[in-house]
């Protein structure tokens, strides 16, 4: 029997990794996508089919965590053994702006797809994956971090990320709902959203390595993360959800690096020496020296970071790593590519894109480059 899977977020960084993992393992995969004014598929367009083959294997429905009504009847259409909920308004800084809204989608958006399952009394049949986070925990109790550890959310989206985490727990509690939390910690790569901080950073350089921007400006580089590779975390995802209990997991590499590490290794990357002078906000990052091909459009002496008030959180979360021993010993999940490799990955993939946009512009096509982050 083919199973079917719901997966909220499909065209998000996660949704169309998962979506290609749930593929392969020969799942019928049905997603929700908002409408928009523009194409917001690029992501999931390599496996989507032409909608109008009777039977694809991909699907998308038109939908939103805002909506009730259409996320009941999705779900009673659809009928999927698995719904994957990673859906969300999922910039933290953006949070801070949009609060009401953020709490709206990420916190009662779970709770609407927790009570159509009730509703439509799918709870025997239905199990239900919970994208957590490692913000929960915040302001950190404990070092490292495990599923133990108390949570003390710093932001809007940590927040109603935190009554996302417990109205799964307490569905799972109170219905018996086969019902996980994965608390992932920070993953990447290079489908990562454009303002999220390694991709802002590998994007950026190899932009201005190409000529088309002349500078990279940038919050809390001392901030400390746990990064992982998005396609190592969607597997885990699915795992969660064939165990034979519901249980929550944290998934992370245990391993920690700042932002700054990581603007280093994206400009190593692009041959590109840099030296860091100044404090706080009056902080540069100057070329020292260039080597190879890969950054034409950059010398010494250029002035390629500047740290801007802009970047800067209400509340700043300064400091993350976890220890996934639980998913290790229970489940036997192992990440399998490191945050070095992953910014190679990253930064492969960006100079592509620059330099094609390069060859755009020397050829008369000019596009745009959005210089917001
Ligand atoms: P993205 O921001 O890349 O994707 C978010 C997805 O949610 C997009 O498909 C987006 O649609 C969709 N979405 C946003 N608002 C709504 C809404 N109102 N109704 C329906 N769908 C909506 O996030 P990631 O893929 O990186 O993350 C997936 C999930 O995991 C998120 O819930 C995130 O909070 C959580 N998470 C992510 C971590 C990470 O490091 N990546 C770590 C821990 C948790 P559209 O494309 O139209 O914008
Ligand atoms: P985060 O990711 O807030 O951890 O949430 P992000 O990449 O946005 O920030 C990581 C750290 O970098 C610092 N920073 C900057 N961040 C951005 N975006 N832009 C900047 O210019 C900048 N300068 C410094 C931030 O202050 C922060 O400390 C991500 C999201 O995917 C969430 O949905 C998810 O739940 C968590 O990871 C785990």
């Amino acid at each position: 029997m083919t199973k079917r899977a719901l997966i909220t977020g499909i065209t998000g960084q996660d949704g169309s990794y998962l979506a290609e993992f749930l593929l392969e393992k020969g799942y019928e995969v049905h997603g929700i996508k908002r409408r928009a004014s523009l194409f917001n598929t690029q992501r999931i367009d390599h496996i989507y089919e032409d909608p109008h083959n009777p039977s694809p294997n991909l699907r998308l429905h038109y939908g939103d965590l805002t909506d009730s009504s259409n996320l009941t009847r999705i779900l009673s259409e659809v009928q999927p053994e698995e719904v994957y909920n990673l859906g969300a308004q999922s910039h933290v800084a953006v949070s801070f702006e949009a609060p009401e809204y953020t709490a709206d989608v990420d916190a009662m958006g779970t709770l609407r797809l927790l009570e159509a399952i009730r509703f439509l009394k799918l709870e025997n049949k239905t199990r239900f994956y919970q994208a957590s986070t490692s913000e929960l925990y915040g302001l950190v109790q404990e070092v490292p971090q495990r599923e133990t550890t108390p949570f003390h959310p710093r932001s809007p989206y940590a927040v109603a990320k935190m009554y996302a985490y417990w109205i799964t727990v307490n569905y799972r509690e109170a219905y018996g709902i086969y019902a996980c939390n994965g608390i992932l910690f920070n993953h990447e790569s290079p489908r990562r959203g454009e303002t999220f901080v390694t991709r802002k950073i590998t994007r950026g350089l190899c932009n201005i390595a190409q000529g088309l921007e002349t500078c990279l400006y940038m919050g809390n580089i001392d901030a400390l993360r746990d990064w992982g590779h998005a396609k190592d975390y969607v597997r885990m995802q699915w795992m969660m959800l064939q165990q034979d209990a519901a249980d929550d997991f944290v998934i992370a590499t245990g391993v920690q690096y700042s932002v700054r590490e990581f603007i280093q290794w994206t400009a190593r990357e692009l041959g590109i020496t840099l030296e860091f002078t100044g404090t706080g906000v009056d902080e540069i990052a100057t070329v020292a020296a260039v080597t190879g091909y890969r950054a034409p459009a950059v010398k010494p002496g250029d002035v390629i970071m500047k740290i801007v008030p802009r970047y800067f959180r209400p509340a700043e979360v300064e400091t993350l790593l976890g220890d996934a021993t639980k998913a290790k010993e229970k489940l036997g999940w192992v990440p399998e590519i490191t945050a070095h490799e992953m910014c190679v990955e990253m930064v492969a993939e960006d100079l592509k894109a620059a330099r094609r946009h390069r060859l755009f512009r020397e050829n008369g096509l000019d596009l745009p480059v959005s210089l917001e982050g």
